[in-house]
């Protein structure tokens, strides 16, 4: 696939690599890590080689099922629970299991994920255990007003869950406004204001938004919001939210520049000011996080091509600690840094 020079470069990128995979004896992206019971738990897309032809849509990344990682501690071994969840055991979707996240609540455990329905649509679903590594049984129905891609779910120090979520491009979220899909819409250009991902706070049964999901706006430092063109800070697709000394963050991928950035606001729905870079770009088109702490440490749960020498949709989920520092900025990671 690669001719002796690219060889040769992810070779050379390799040997500098600041983390490797979790595990290898299967592909894995798009890490939700949360933790539970006192243990970390990484949910994540299960890669397969789908043999669909690379187009824009994304739908050579042809995932099927999820699978979970149970580490002791994020710098501990990974344990792939196995399957917790699989396409022909949710009613409403038809393919593409793509990047799902996981909350708790009440001794009940809940996993949200995308995927495309029969209309060629993507809507989020949840499903429903009693232990963090499933099994998992998917509600009948995809989530009201949901669409687009990404979910992630942020616990608030009041009880309260917002789901996040949205993705352009194949991740369909240009053609929604207010909820609505419409075919003829597009992304915003040039200096119009980029498109912002989503979130709602979650009813008590978790299983529902409590409310319409809103846009989030976010804003560079003079108080603008982003433009659409500003491709190396707008938003793009895989929202995640932690709480730092007081403040939320938002984080994000840039998608077409590569770059995993975050900004920075006093409530879960923003708005948000940019603040910049959280990981520099890693091999494979995609970027995709989260972050976690565990017993006071922080840490970045990404993923990379390396192992499959490149290919895009084969991916593999690393770790590294990320730090914020005195003034609450995040220092810049380059997973190729070693
Ligand atoms: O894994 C499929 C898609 O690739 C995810 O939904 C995006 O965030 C990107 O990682």
């Amino acid at each position: 696939m690669f001719d002796a020079t690219e060889a040769d470069q992810l070779r050379a990128l390799a040997a500098r690599a600041i983390s490797q995979p979790l595990v290898t004896h299967i592909y894995t992206a798009d890490p939700s890590a949360h933790v539970f019971e006192d243990r970390v738990w990484v949910y994540a897309s299960h890669d397969i080689e789908a043999s669909v032809a690379f187009n824009d849509n994304g739908d050579h990344f042809g995932m099927e099922d999820y699978h979970v990682l149970r580490m002791d501690s994020p710098e501990g071994e990974a344990v792939d629970c196995g399957v917790v969840l699989h396409v022909r055991d949710v009613p409403w979707a038809a393919r593409q299991m793509w990047a799902p996240t996981a909350a708790a609540r009440d001794g009940r455990y809940y996993l949200y994920f995308p995927a495309k329905g029969p209309d060629e649509l993507f809507r989020i679903g949840v499903a429903v255990g009693d232990r963090p590594e499933g099994p998992f049984v998917a509600e009948p129905e995809p989530m009201a007003w949901s669409h687009s891609i990404d979910p992630a779910v942020f616990a608030d120090a009041d009880g309260s869950h917002y789901l996040y979520f949205g993705g352009i491009w194949g991740g369909q979220l240009q053609k929604y406004r207010d909820n609505v899909y419409d075919p003829s819409h597009e992304e915003p250009v040039g200096a119009e204001p980029a498109l912002g991902p989503r979130v709602a706070r979650l009813a008590q049964d978790m299983r529902q938004f409590a409310e319409p999901p809103r846009e989030i706006l976010i804003l560079d430092g003079e108080g603008r919001p982003l433009r659409a063109d500003d491709t190396a800070r707008r938003y793009f697709e895989g929202p995640w939210l932690h709480r730092y000394g007081g403040r939320y963050y938002l984080s994000y991928s840039t998608g077409d520049t590569h770059l995993l950035c975050y900004a920075t606001g006093d409530s879960p729905y923003g708005p948000f000011v940019h603040q910049g870079t959280i990981l520099e770009p890693v091999v494979g088109w995609t970027t995709h996080h989260s972050i976690c702490e565990f017993e006071g440490r922080w840490y970045l749960f990404y993923h990379d091509s390396l192992l499959s020498g490149g290919v895009t949709h084969l991916r593999s989920v690393k770790v590294t600690p990320l730090e914020h520092d005195a003034d609450g900025r995040i220092r810049v990671i380059d997973p190729y840094g070693a």
